[in-house]
């Protein structure tokens, strides 16, 4: 039974979620984080010294960081076609993991996410909106050029990538900002809707986050 610690609503946290869900392994989620607090004990600062959510604890592994979790659990329990084994074509797919967790989701999650749900619009450049949501069709682009070759990254079998690549997704759907036409992305998004373990960890509302006034 792998624990995983953190609240539903982090991108990050579902990431982890998918991924336990997608490998069929058993696990017991505890909410975490931001109104549930937790994050700040001795205990959970043992686990993580950030004070960030997820954490996982697998028996004989305690360990942070989203994507190097789900590296861990492509590695010990994924079959070859979840985390191939061979390092030309594990390789492939890692580079576009890697581009959305460092390109795409800094653009996505910090400049439009932040913006458009979690601070006062009364604070929020709307200009700088404009310009990042230009940078992000731009990086839209150069996935939906990349799809379009199989259902997955991979090909026929859905990857650790597609998890990496697929847990923004929702995200970027539903946040309303102006986007170019992306055909190949969509049909991948649509495909990635009809998962069940992506409509339950990943397509997950976000509106318990969206700034308020305080009363
Ligand atoms: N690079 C880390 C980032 C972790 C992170 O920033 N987590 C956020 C949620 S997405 C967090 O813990 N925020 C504080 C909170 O939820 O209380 C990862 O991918 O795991």
């Amino acid at each position: 039974m792998i624990e995983i610690f953190g609240r539903a609503t982090s991108s990050n946290v579902q990431l982890v979620m998918w991924a336990v869900a997608e490998l069929g392994l058993e696990y017991e989620r505890h909410d975490i984080g931001l109104e549930y607090g937790g994050n700040d004990t001795p205990e959970y600062l043992a686990m993580n010294p950030n004070g960030l959510v997820p954490v996982i604890r697998d028996s004989d592994v305690t360990m942070w960081e989203s994507a190097a979790i789900l590296r861990y659990l492509g590695a010990r329990y994924g079959d070859a076609a979840f985390y191939p084994a061979d390092p030309v074509e594990r390789a492939r797919l890692d580079m576009w993991a890697e581009w959305i967790k460092s390109t795409f989701a800094n653009v996505l999650q910090q400049q439009l996410f932040w913006p458009l749900v979690r601070r006062d619009p009364d604070t929020v450049d709307f200009d700088a909106v404009r310009q990042a949501a230009d940078r992000m069709g731009q990086l839209v682009g150069l996935l939906d050029a990349r799809l379009g070759n199989g259902p997955y990254l991979g090909g026929e079998n859905l990857t650790f990538a597609d998890i990496m690549v697929g847990h923004l997704l929702y995200r970027y759907d539903t946040l309303e900002f102006a986007k170019p036409s992306a055909p190949n992305l969509w049909d991948y998004y649509q495909r990635l809707c009809q998962r069940p373990a992506y409509a339950k960890h990943v397509m997950v509302s976000y509106e318990p986050l969206r700034w308020s006034a305080p009363d």
